[in-house]
């Protein structure tokens, strides 16, 4: 039987601060419908995808903090976007900023679930590699304080098994690092469910070209998908949040590092491709077969040690 799952890339323009979440929501259940119409059965949303990306913004109000979180999921102003989905037998993934109570402690994670077709949220992933800094630096032209709104996530890179295949998720920054897709190739992942939000400048190198940044974009996603022998589904909130421009250029990767769908706009827009599992087999298999040709007595370094030590 083949394993050929239609998938919706949904690429999110940009929101502003003041956009509520319901402006959100009904954008998300917008190019839900049209993934229904052209056949989707999974749908993948960005990151933050409720919010604008707020680790722009420096604010010490704890109040003002917490209101860009969630506390629950789904809530109020999500379950219309649960609801169309189940109504359509959509499976979908999206991130958003959450509030957990863990052992009667309140943990603010920035954080991806994953809903099967029922409408049941059945994997739920923190964010791992947490890029920027945890206090306002007038150095760079515009902060990214995620290290000050975020815990590092408590997840880990966990995959799951449903439709007939193997998913792990992550987010953003996550994408950057060969061990995210690692440790999920090494569970079998067949899809990795990715969204992000990066600004087409760089804060602190102001002549970075723009060209440059869509490169390693591609770079690492596509290197992620073929050397672990997987789909990765990528997925931006573009164009200008809060006069910030996002980077955009979501895409849908093959097993074989090769980009099979793109977007064009910097908006809300829909990238579909029928994405079968089962050619992830060639390469898990030959090149990619870690049974035969990994050698683990050489990678200690990579969980020893977190920084470059340099021989005297
Ligand atoms: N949201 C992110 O994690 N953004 C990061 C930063 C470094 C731009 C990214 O890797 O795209």
């Amino acid at each position: 039987m083949p394993r050929v799952i239609r998938v919706g890339g949904a690429q999110m323009g940009p929101l502003q601060k003041s956009d509520s979440r319901k402006v959100a929501v009904d954008r998300m259940i917008g190019l839900l419908d049209q993934a229904r119409a052209r056949g989707c059965r999974l749908v993948v949303f960005p990151e933050l995808a409720l919010t604008t990306f707020f680790p722009r913004w420096n604010m010490d109000d704890k109040r003002e903090v917490d209101g860009c979180f969630e506390t629950q999921m789904p809530n109020a102003a999500t379950k219309p976007l649960f609801d169309r989905a189940k109504e359509y037998g959509i499976a979908f993934a999206f991130g958003y900023a959450e509030i957990a109570e863990e052992n009667g402690e309140r943990h603010h994670y920035n954080a991806s679930i994953l809903v099967d077709e029922a409408g049941n949220i059945i994997g739920k992933y923190r964010k791992t590699h947490l890029p920027g800094h945890s206090e306002f630096d007038p150095g760079r032209s515009f902060q990214h304080l995620e290290k000050k709104y975020f815990e590092v996530g408590n997840t880990g890179f966990r995959v799951w098994r449903f439709m007939d295949g193997i998913f792990g998720m992550c987010i953003c920054n996550d994408r950057r690092w060969p061990e995210t897709y690692r440790v999920m190739g090494l569970q079998g992942v067949e899809m990795v469910l990715l969204g992000f939000n990066t600004p087409s400048a760089n804060s602190q190198r102001a002549d970075e070209p723009r060209e440059l940044r869509d490169f390693h974009n591609d770079l690492c996603v596509q290197a992620g998908a073929y050397q672990n022998g997987t789909w990765v589904v990528a997925i931006a909130k573009a164009g200008v949040e809060d006069g910030h421009e996002l980077l955009g250029g979501s895409a849908i990767v093959h097993p074989s590092g090769q980009i099979i769908a793109r977007t064009q706009t910097s908006g809300d827009e829909l990238i579909v491709a029928d994405c079968d599992l089962d050619d992830c087999n060639f390469y898990k298999e030959t090149i990619f077969d870690f049974a035969r040709h990994r050698r683990p007595e050489h990678y200690g370094l990579i969980t020893g040690q977190t920084g470059v030590v340099r021989p005297d």
